[in-house]
């Protein structure tokens, strides 16, 4: 049978299950990541396996995100990543090394294979044909263990493209665009693939640029095919020897084409406060900028920061607009040190930031009291950037550029300037002294442990009925920034007691504190919430610290699928309105009751909430896989893997 490229990679990596969209399927795994913040939770929970040895082709762990080190906290927690990592035959990218996503695409990433990471934007590797998906660091540790992943069978949406972007346009006003049609709610459970004669007029940094924020889309993932590009580029990073060729069959079917005129996209910014708020950059024109930052996973490679350093040379940043610049990784870095770009940007008055995830997680670089900042990254939730009234707008390096040239947003086109014309280098530096391999005696080394670290707690089994309160009753759209905020909060994440003191933080202060006693005093907590609850970031701390506070269930119109995945591995209850209407019935503080809990769940059968403040009931769904239900019959995943050991 014909097949797509997602399909194809499935099928070589299938465990269980059929390819039939919709149903539960297993996959094997080959490659994974994990990113400090989300690390150290992954690797405590590989540790308690009792795996000596990690059963994947490759694992890196890489410090990107944590590197403010505003107290010891930071710190002990790399130490700990690294020595775990040395023990357990993973690789270990120092804090310095880059942004784990670009990093694993110059180094590491391969085409055809598998790739779970434990962070959202893990997709960025389908920038060179891979299946790159994002998970919480549960799963993760599984993969590392040699369990599959299991995911729902997708549906493969193709983006078909075609013509080439006019100058000044580039490929995040491409995703901007695709946004702007798709939305970021209503996707999951599908795979973007592109296609069409317009991709072979993209570069590899390009192709990553679209697959890693089309983790804003709310898709498993998204992948380009592996071509002569791909091959050059592998070739340039010293690597051909991992090229493979990808391409879907030429009568490959789809769900739904799209198709994509490249030369008809326009420069686009995402307007606060969600990445599908668009505008174009005409019309936002003449908006004061208070701040421009360059750089995040989305946009900071080696392309990137030559097209910024090229408008930037010979000119100075507008007086008023403070300008940071964060290069993706070393390689990076140190090639536009050695090309003299750097400087072109240091002379314009950029500051030079860290190659880490900073600004982007809102890890300094707040900007000021209801600022205007413009941002290469593909996150502008409200408070993100560590400031509740900043107005956050994403979009490409050429506008964030032309925004810290003349201080107002400013549609690139307009500039005096030639468009610069970057070719990639026919081969990047290439020095891995930074990526620290396994150790050859991995019984010789002892796993250190500072104080931040905290055992992850483990679950407790469903109770036959849930006899609570509504903790929380949230609107759309509420992503995991809100749930479990990072920035300032982030040096918390092995610290679950601590973390869990900011659940909730910027929509309801005392949340934490109720939720608590609630839980000392035997009544569980609900939370209510709208559609696409859970957007956003792959942190499992957003299930596992409700958990902690005794959240019981979550019962919203709808969920994103890493969160809703992160929920059940953590035994809360992830439940659906069978109608909608009733979310509004419901208010906060009211005394809720859900029974018959083990019972509906083994029979499959529907659960209901009965109101007791308004007397009221809602009928409620779930979407579980018989496993999954088995997941929450035992109370987590920890719970179930230990049970099936046995
Ligand atoms: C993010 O962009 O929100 C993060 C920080 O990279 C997260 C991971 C985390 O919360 O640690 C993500 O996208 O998964
Ligand atoms: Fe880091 Fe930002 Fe990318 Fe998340 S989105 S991995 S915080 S750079």
């Amino acid at each position: 049978m014909a097949k797509n490229i997602v399909y194809k990679i499935l099928k070589s990596h299938l465990m269980e299950g059929k390819l039939e969209p919709g149903t539960e399927i297993a996959i094997r795994i080959d490659q994974t990541l994990t990113q400090d913040a989300t690390g150290t939770m992954a690797y405590l929970q590989f540790e308690a396996m009792g795996v000596p040895k990690v059963k994947t082709e490759l694992s890196v762990s890489y410090v990107d995100h944590n590197t403010l080190q505003d107290g010891f906290e930071n710190a002990d927690d790399h130490r700990y990543l690294q020595t775990v990592a040395a023990k357990h035959g993973i690789f270990y990218s120092r804090a310095g090394n880059g942004i784990c996503h670009q990093v694993h695409l110059e180094r590491f990433g391969k085409p055809g294979k598998t790739l779970l990471g434990s962070d959202s934007h893990t997709p960025t590797g389908g920038g060179i044909g891979m299946i790159a998906i994002g998970a919480g660091g549960l799963d993760v540790a599984v993969a590392m263990g040699g369990g599959p992943f299991y995911l729902t069978c997708p549906k493969v949406v193709k983006v078909n493209l075609s013509g080439k972007l006019k100058p000044w346009v580039s490929a995040k006003d491409v995703i901007l665009t695709i946004l702007r049609m798709l939305t970021t709610k209503g996707n999951v459970g599908t795979v973007v693939e592109y296609g069409g004669d317009g991709v072979k007029t993209l570069s590899v940094p390009e192709r990553a640029t679209i697959t890693n924020m089309g983790a804003e889309l709310g898709v498993t993932t998204s992948v380009f095919p592996s071509d002569e590009i791909t091959r050059t580029f592998l070739k340039a990073q010293r690597r051909e020897g991992d090229w493979a060729a990808l391409a879907a069959d030429a009568d490959a079917t789809y769900e739904k084409v799209i198709e994509l005129d490249l030369a008809s996209v326009e420069p686009l910014m995402a307007k606060p406060h969600s990445p599908d708020n668009i505008g174009t950059a005409t019309e936002l024109a003449g908006t004061k900028v208070d701040q421009v930052m360059v750089g995040s996973c989305t946009n900071s490679s080696y392309r990137d920061l030559m097209i910024v350093a090229s408008m930037l040379k010979g000119r100075r940043i507008n007086p008023d607009t403070s300008f940071g610049v964060a290069p993706g990784s070393r390689q990076v870095l140190e090639m536009i040190a050695k090309n003299g770009a750097l400087a072109d940007i240091v002379s314009a008055g950029a500051r030079i930031l860290e190659s880490t995830c900073g600004f982007c997680i809102g890890s300094g670089q707040a900007p000021r009291t209801d600022a205007v900042s413009i941002r290469t990254s593909n996150r502008n939730f409200e408070a993100r950037s560590g400031t509740k009234s900043a107005k956050v707008y994403l979009a490409s390096p050429e506008s964030a550029a032309a925004a810290a040239l003349t201080g107002v947003i400013t549609d690139p086109r307009t500039l005096d300037m030639p468009y610069p014309e970057i070719s990639l280098p026919a081969e990047f530096w290439i020095e891995d002294s930074m990526i620290l391999p396994p150790s050859k005696e991995p019984q010789a080394v002892t796993i250190y442990r500072g104080p931040n670290i905290g055992a992850p707690p483990a679950a407790e089994p469903l109770p036959e009925t849930i006899k609570g309160v509504v903790a929380i009753k949230v609107g759309d759209k509420v992503t995991t920034d809100h749930i479990m905020p990072a920035g300032s909060r982030l040096k918390y994440r092995s610290n679950i007691p601590k973390y869990a003191e900011f659940v909730f933080e910027g929509l309801d202060a005392s949340f934490s504190k109720n939720a608590l006693e609630n839980k000392k005093a035997g009544v569980h907590n609900v939370v209510i919430a709208g559609a696409s609850y859970g957007q956003g970031s792959s942190r499992e701390h957003a299930a596992i610290c409700p958990m902690y506070l005794g959240v019981r269930a979550v019962i919203a119109k709808s969920f994103e699928r890493i969160h809703a995945a992160n929920l059940i591995n953590f035994g809360i209850l992830p439940l659906t309105f069978a109608n909608e209407a009733d979310y509004d019935a419901i208010g906060a503080n009211d005394r809720v009751e859900i029974s018959g809990i083990m019972d509906a769940l083994r029979k499959g059968e529907e659960l209901a909430l009965s109101d007791k403040t308004n007397g009221k009931n809602a009928a409620l769904k779930y979407s579980l896989s018989t496993r999954q239900r088995d997941i929450l019959l035992a109370g987590g995943m920890l719970n179930y893997t230990k049970m099936n050991a046995k």
